[in-house]
């Protein structure tokens, strides 16, 4: 018999009446084993395919999977931040007044156009997040005639080339981003020919005429409105005591 005809319940076979005996005889009879191993190697030809079950992931596997991501998404913003980056800004008819520099994701100068002509006129330096200097070009010529110096941010002195030739002129001192003390050394001088004192900002005084000795021949003393009040010299003195009439 057939090995398929084995199985529960069998099968049945509608066949007409005078076929009945010759059906009977094929259900009785004996496959051979040639037969029985062709319809072996066809069932096997069409089974179906073997399904490997999912392997289910370890909450070690998620959890190492997780750092590994947040690793790498380190590892890019680092690297975002490597080397020098500049963002400029424009005026509404394009500009470009304005720039920052960035070395390594840290603000590094910060520079102006304020004449807009196209080149740069205000440089500022910052290390560790505090401007350490600016330089200004006031005549526009692409050379810087003032330099501001900070110390931990804060504004301690300025020097400036007021007559444009390259060398400092005036030196002035602040404190708490304050004017103290205006300085007049012109063009190199080793001493100071003119000195501007400040109380809270507001120019008190102004000795003139010093010499290599650190000595004045003037000194002017003024009132909040730049009025002179008193003076060390009889000249100075009739200007401010208009001759009665
Ligand atoms: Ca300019
Ligand atoms: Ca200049």
């Amino acid at each position: 018999m057939y090995p398929n005809l084995t199985t529960a319940g069998g099968v049945r076979l509608l066949v007409r009446a005078s076929d009945a005996d010759a059906a009977v005889a094929l259900l009785n009879a004996q496959a051979s084993p040639a037969e029985i191993n062709q319809m072996e190697a066809e069932a096997v030809a069409f089974s179906p395919p073997e399904t490997i079950p999912l392997k289910q992931l370890s909450w070690g596997q998620i959890l190492f999977g997780i750092v590994i991501g947040i690793i790498l998404c380190l590892v890019c913003q680092w690297a975002n931040k490597l080397g020098t980056k500049t963002l400029y800004h424009y005026t509404k008819d394009g500009k470009r007044d304005e720039a920052w520099v960035y070395r390594d994701g840290h603000l590094a100068e910060h520079l102006q156009d304020r004449n807009l002509d196209g080149v740069w006129d205000y440089w500022a330096y910052y290390e560790h997040g505090y401007v350490v200097r600016s330089e200004l070009d006031n005549n526009f010529d692409g050379k810087p005639d003032e330099t501001w110096t900070y110390s931990n941010g804060d504004l301690i002195s300025m020097e400036k080339d007021t007559d444009f030739n390259g060398v400092p002129d005036e030196f002035c001192t602040y404190k708490y981003h304050i004017l103290q003390q205006a300085d007049m050394k012109p063009n190199g001088s080793k001493f100071t020919t003119t000195r501007e004192i400040f109380q809270n900002g507001v120019l008190t005084e102004i000795w003139r005429g010093g010499d290599s000795n650190g000595h004045f021949k003037e000194v002017v003393r003024y009132d909040p409105f730049f009025n002179p009040i008193s003076t060390n010299t009889a000249v100075a003195f009739q200007l401010l005591s208009p001759p009665s009439k």
